[in-house]
């Protein structure tokens, strides 16, 4: 699909132009932009999203289960070097779940493995699809999570719902990387609560940016994300960065760019978008 195709160009060019240090003051996160087609799908799904969050469809769902795997990639066996304990690793879970709870999303973890390897631990450096050929568990509804001891200048990124064929590139692509010391009591000041991973599994179950689009147009396809011009960054409360659209940034959104402490929520459009994408692409696989 072109989709695949796009996502895989894009994310490649994100991390070969990734800049060899975090900058511990701003999130940044390598998810590919979504391609016209996949912006289509968003808004196809949108308008009987509508009608399910009117008349309380949506909230009536039962709990979506999803297996987890975590795949810890280091440079070596000591904590600085990414090999993340089991306690972090459940602190991570335990944040994931919490965030997304009252959606009625639940998280299981499946497995737990740990990799010593100093090329697959730095990611932008051609690696990724042989490291996921290697380590990837599950199906296409199984969430495999990443964490590298070097992600560049990015926080993480993951891949959007699509058509994935068992054993393709796209299908073995699919999942998170994300950067190690983003855990709960991880060493990243201000992105150490682990909600760089709740952001990215955001991706991974269909939502964009709240700042996708920009101040005009349809944004990120969801009715109830006020628009917004660009990331924020820190907590900005009160910033209004579309004063001439309706309602001020959605800065405590999950699908921003905001500390840890300063996100709260997913809204009910975005619930609602998350389980049109786990419908059509992800549940029953
Ligand atoms: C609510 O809306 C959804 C989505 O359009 C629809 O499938 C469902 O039948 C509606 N339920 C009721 C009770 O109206
Ligand atoms: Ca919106
Ligand atoms: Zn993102």
């Amino acid at each position: 699909m072109r989709f695949s195709l796009a996502a895989l160009a894009l994310a490649n060019a994100v991390t070969v132009l990734a800049a060899p240090q975090v900058d511990p003051g701003r999130f940044s996160c390598g998810a590919p932009e979504p391609s016209a087609e996949h912006v289509a799908i968003s808004q196809a799904f949108a308008k009987d999203e509508a009608m399910a969050i009117a008349n309380g469809t949506v909230t009536k769902r039962a709990v979506t289960t999803i297996d987890v795997y975590f795949h810890v990639v280091a440079s070596s066996t000591a904590a600085s070097g990414g090999y993340l304990s089991d306690a972090l690793l459940n602190a991570q879970l335990d944040a994931l779940n919490a965030a997304y709870a009252p959606h009625q999303y639940q998280f299981v973890l499946k497995g737990i493995d740990r990799t010593v390897n100093a090329a697959w631990a730095v990611d932008g450096n051609g690696n990724e699809l042989t490291m996921k050929k290697a380590l990837r568990k599950g199906t296409y509804r199984s969430l495999n999570v990443y964490y590298l001891k070097d992600m560049g200048s990015n926080l993480g990124y993951c891949y959007f719902p699509t058509t994935a064929t068992a054993g393709s590139t796209t299908y073995i692509r699919d999942g998170c990387t994300v950067l190690y010391s983003t855990v709960p009591g991880g060493t990243l000041a201000n992105y150490n609560k682990g909600h760089t991973t709740t952001h990215e599994v955001g991706h991974w179950l269909g939502l964009y940016h709240t700042f996708q689009g920009g101040c005009t147009g349809s944004g990120d396809s969801v009715s109830d994300t006020p628009a917004q011009a660009s990331a924020s960054s820190g907590c900005p409360v009160g910033r209004d960065s579309c004063p001439s659209q309706a309602g001020v940034d959605p800065i405590h959104n999950y699908m921003d760019y905001s500390y840890d402490t300063c996100y709260e929520e997913f809204t009910p459009g975005q619930k609602a978008r998350m389980d049109s994408y786990w419908a059509a692409y992800r549940a029953g696989k």
